[in-house]
């Protein structure tokens, strides 16, 4: 029904909805647009030549952003919100060149995302899955102890990227005393160790956390110099996206020994997993779920929503993207 343009409430905009939302998001939205769930439309392209001059506000997500073609064949569009706070699969510049304001969700999935890599952290230092399997296993009974794991604290921890989430971060593992190095473009009016280069970083660090944001500019930043530099001893934590690390050569330094673990809540071609890395018994692999609980979803959603009100009642956003925050 969502498809069909008969079913409007006449005195409502329309509003595209790209990939999930919650109930509440739902539920909030509707009192206010009528919305078209793009998941309903079987030929998005079609469907757009012939109602996409009706849609002036888009909601989607960091996964599914929006294709270049969709934006291009909506004239009148006014938002897009990202219930997220990445948005590399948004093309920002075309949408600020042409007015569009695009939002996201920054400060109110910090604590959750930072939980996220402290929580791959940890299971990589523990044997986490591998005590647990040998539980469930029978194995304590029948074979005795696990083997020992190794402590998480006292450790050199490099992150890459130190905006919001990459100090969130640093600050939860001020209780596990941390030495915290990082690495960006540039240096911050932060208490931590600037490195200008990333490799250096990497071998002077037990582990290396990812939180830098996706797109073109950090592809493949992690690549397989970096992972050497880290080494057989090293972890790699990834939260950002799955571009930023080079996975065929993730891959290879971890079947080689050359790297000790690998923590990765984010993948190259999600939600698609190389068997080679699945098979890994040094690895702790989440579903991209960074901020995925009940109570952080919730406060993304409400900011998704209220960009999207605030601009039909006031014309402006709440959480503009950088790119879009002169508009
Ligand atoms: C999801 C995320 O990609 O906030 C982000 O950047 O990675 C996630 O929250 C998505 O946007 C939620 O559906």
């Amino acid at each position: 029904a969502a498809s069909k343009c008969c079913g409007r409430r006449m005195s409502m905009p329309d509003l595209l909805l790209i990939g999930d939302a919650t109930e509440e998001m739902l539920h909030r939205l509707s009192e206010k647009f009528n919305i078209h769930a793009l998941a309903d439309i079987a030929d998005p392209i079609a469907w757009l030549a012939k109602y996409g001059d009706k849609i002036f506000y888009v909601a989607t997500n960091g996964h599914d952003g929006i294709l270049p073609a969709y934006m291009e064949a909506m004239p009148n569009l006014k938002v897009i919100s990202c219930y997220g706070v990445g948005y590399d699969a948004i093309d920002t510049a075309a949408a600020a060149a042409r007015g569009i304001h695009v939002t996201h969700t920054p400060n109110v999935l910090n604590a959750e995302v930072a939980s996220t890599a402290l929580l791959l952290m940890l299971a990589c230092y523990r044997n986490f899955l591998a005590e647990d399997a040998h539980v469930r296993s029978g194995a304590w009974e029948r074979e005795g102890n696990a083997p020992l794991s190794r402590s998480a604290d006292n450790q050199t921890v490099g992150i890459l990227g130190m905006g919001r989430i990459g100090q969130a971060i640093a600050q939860k593992l001020a209780p596990f005393n941390a030495k915290i190095l990082y690495h960006s473009r540039s240096a911050k009016p932060v208490e931590y160790i600037y490195c200008d280069s990333l490799i250096d970083m990497a071998r002077q660090s037990d582990v290396v956390i990812c939180i830098t944001p996706g797109g073109p500019a950090t592809r493949h930043l992690v690549n397989a110099d970096v992972l050497n530099a880290l080494g057989p001893n090293g972890t790699l934590i990834n939260v950002s996206r799955g571009s930023v690390v080079d996975e065929e050569a993730l891959i290879a330094a971890l079947q080689d020994g050359r790297l000790g673990w690998a923590g990765l809540d984010v993948f190259e071609q999600e939600p698609k997993v190389p068997e080679t890395l699945r098979v890994l018994s040094n690895v702790a692999l989440l579903p991209h779920v960074g901020s995925a609980t009940v109570e952080t979803r919730a406060a993304m959603g409400n900011l998704t929503v209220d960009n999207i009100l605030n601009h039909l009642a006031s014309g402006s956003v709440i959480s503009p993207v950088p790119e879009c925050a002169h508009l």
